[in-house]
């Protein structure tokens, strides 16, 4: 029997690729130079596509795939799907939960302590012989003692919140409503939180209401002692507004996971000291890639089974 038909339309880690080479017929729209003649070109029968958070699923090629059942996204953020079209055409998409919750807040601790400390630059100070040439590396912050505010208390925000304890910071949080079960003070004004914390965190997902929601106002809230840092999409954050705050030391730091416009990182950003940059790396370790990639795999055989798909959202 022929196995069925799957879109890749992201470059999936080779070993997610070679499971699903196991049991589909792989059509690697990520390789294609002109991707409109290859979507066009396809067989009608694809039942399956595979992709990843950034790459996502466009309504263009959900529309070219008629016989479309499920999208298996890697990644917890599925805002780069257009689940509208999915819906619309009766079809599934399933995304990569709580296998990175920890990865992703160790990572973000990794970044708080990397600005506060300014661990980067303590590196490249060392290895450019300026210990030797100037003396110490001037003083610098810490965590302990201070509030860290969580925008998106989600299954990330939530193990960066008892990570942040263990550094004996103190919790406040902001969401669309006040969580039942959570210890935490909840602000229903986010500029508020702004205002009252040492670092606002960012974890909530990329949706329509939440873009630009970390404005100028709330960039302002923050103000000269604070620390902005940003685990969850670019667009949640008023980029061009940052920058400008940012070069007039209205915040004391940034650390940026995620961009605007990614892979491209503004020139001005990077030529800031104030700023710790990293290139999309919050779920990226060999362990959680892993457990992420099997679980698109496994959401895809499921359905093949005729079983419910493990973590759909759409
Ligand atoms: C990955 C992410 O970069 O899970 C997410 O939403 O942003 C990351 O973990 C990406 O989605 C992997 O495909």
């Amino acid at each position: 029997m022929s196995k069925p038909d799957l879109l890749l339309v992201a470059n999936l880690a080779d070993r997610v690729v070679t499971q699903l080479d196991e049991d589909f017929t792989l059509h690697r729209y990520c390789d294609a130079d002109d991707k409109v003649a290859f979507l066009a070109d396809l067989p009608e029968g694809i039942r399956f596509v595979a992709t990843g958070g950034s790459a996502g699923c466009s309504r263009e090629i959900i529309e070219a795939l008629p016989a479309l059942e499920v999208i298996s996204s890697m990644g917890v953020g599925y805002d780069a799907v257009d689940v509208e079209a999915a819906r619309e055409h009766g079809v599934s998409v399933t995304n990569t939960p709580d296998v990175l919750n920890d990865c992703v807040a160790e990572t973000t601790l990794g970044a708080m302590i990397s600005l506060a400390h300014r661990l980067p630059e303590c590196d490249a100070y060392l290895r450019e012989g300026r210990w030797e040439a100037e003396g110490a590396f001037p003083l610098t912050a810490e965590l302990t003692g201070k509030t860290v505010g969580i925008l998106g208390l989600g299954r990330i925000g939530k193990a960066i919140a008892a990570r942040a304890q263990a550094f004996q910071m103190q919790v406040v949080y902001h969401g669309r409503n006040a969580q039942e079960n959570v210890p935490y003070p909840y602000y229903a004004d986010l500029v508020e939180m702004a205002r009252d914390v040492d670092w606002l965190v960012v974890i909530a997902p990329s949706t329509p209401q939440t873009k630009g929601i970390v404005s100028r106002e709330v960039l302002e809230a923050l103000g000269p002692e604070g620390r902005l840092v940003n685990m969850a999409r670019g667009d949640l954050v008023d980029e061009a507004a940052l920058i400008e705050i940012l070069s007039q030391k209205g915040i004391a730091g940034v650390a940026l996971d995620v961009f605007e416009n990614e892979p491209h990182v503004p020139e001005a950003l990077r030529a800031m000291e104030n700023t710790v940059l990293l290139p999309h790396v919050g779920s990226a370790t060999n362990q959680t890639r892993a457990a992420m990639g099997d679980l698109v795999v496994k959401n895809l055989r499921a359905h093949l089974a005729g079983r419910p798909l493990l973590t759909r959202v759409a």
